[in-house]
């Protein structure tokens, strides 16, 4: 069985970083350990939120004690919001130790900075994750406004898009996912754009999926995305013996996990809609009332039939 290691947040109510992972990726036959960064009452789009965000010192310590009973052994870690650079350290010490026990061993990276122009942490953790651990992740998942801190430049055109995934590979990643993208200006749809690049042959190769925009602020896509491409990665390779991303599949693997995405987001949409909460397009955020917000939390649990196998109606294309 697959073993999953998934370091990001945990909310008591609703559905982001491990809340939005872990369920999908057991659903789909993962053996998931999880170390939680933070633990909320609810993720930060809320008006009030109770908690604690732990330090470095609490998850490196998680990580001994599976360490000091022999737990520590797993194929994938997924990484998701950090918060501080002390927890990027921690992370890129576990994410070391653990491709050092196991040459099969893949790092997802979702390198989490910020969305819609507003950054979630401090400015110094952009270069702290070009420097230390963008260079270790087999796959990082940046969405349109983590991509363009990364890469320095902003995108509005498919070039631009391909550049910012250039600049990734030059880093020292070989896949990455911009998770979502718009383009020219066109607010109607928004892109995925994938991108492999094979270091010793030289071999590229890069696609886009287009899909309409669902208004909406579903926070937690994202994390799902991760979960699902993570895990669609690792059920696509359970009995082969060579690279376990191969050079050409990420294409498959992000028309069926987006796919499952898209449904899960209709869904919760529809759920709003009958719930007599239509999703608003253009809120400003002080609209955004706790009854509102909740009604945008994913509805993974109820929808879960399309986690697994869902139509792909949006494909992808080489660019
Ligand atoms: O989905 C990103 C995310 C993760 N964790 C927490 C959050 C958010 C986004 O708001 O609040 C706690």
């Amino acid at each position: 069985m697959t073993r999953v290691l998934s370091i990001q947040s945990h909310v008591v109510s609703g559905y982001v970083g491990n809340r939005a992972a872990t369920f999908p990726m057991q659903y789909l036959g993962l053996d998931v350990d999880v170390i939680n960064t933070v633990q909320l009452s609810n993720h930060t789009g809320y008006e009030k939120i109770k908690g604690k965000v732990f330090d470095a010192d609490h998850i490196l310590e998680l990580y001994e004690g599976l360490e000091l009973n022999g737990l520590d052994s797993y194929d994938f870690l997924l990484s998701g919001y950090m918060g501080n650079a002390k927890n990027i350290e921690a992370v890129r010490e576990i994410a070391k130790k653990l491709a050092a026990k196991n040459d099969r061993f893949f790092f997802l990276l979702d390198p989490v900075l910020g969305d819609y122009g507003k950054l979630y942490v401090d400015e110094s953790l952009i270069d702290l994750y070009r420097k230390q651990l963008i260079p270790l992740a087999n796959l990082v998942t940046p969405n349109q406004f983590e991509a363009e801190l990364v890469s320095g430049k902003p995108i509005k055109t498919l070039e631009d898009a391909k550049n910012a995934c250039l600049s990734f590979h030059d880093l020292g990643t070989p896949n990455v996912i911009i998770t979502s993208t718009v383009l020219d200006g066109d607010e109607t749809q928004l892109h995925l754009i994938g991108s492999q690049f094979d270091a010793t042959s030289k071999k590229h190769s890069i696609f886009s999926i287009t899909f309409p925009m669902l208004p909406g602020y579903y926070t937690g896509a994202g994390d799902l995305l991760c979960a699902l491409v993570l895990s669609n990665i690792a059920n696509s390779n359970e009995s082969s013996e060579g690279p376990v991303l191969p050079f050409g599949s990420l294409k498959r693997i992000c028309e069926v996990s987006l796919a499952s995405q898209f449904h899960i987001i209709h869904a919760t949409m529809e759920h709003q809609r009958l719930s007599g909460i239509p999703a608003p397009p253009g809120l400003d955020q002080s609209q955004m009332t706790s009854k509102l917000v909740k009604s945008f939390e994913l509805t993974l649990v109820p929808n879960r039939k399309f986690l697994s196998d869902p139509t792909v109606v949006y494909t992808a294309n080489d660019i």
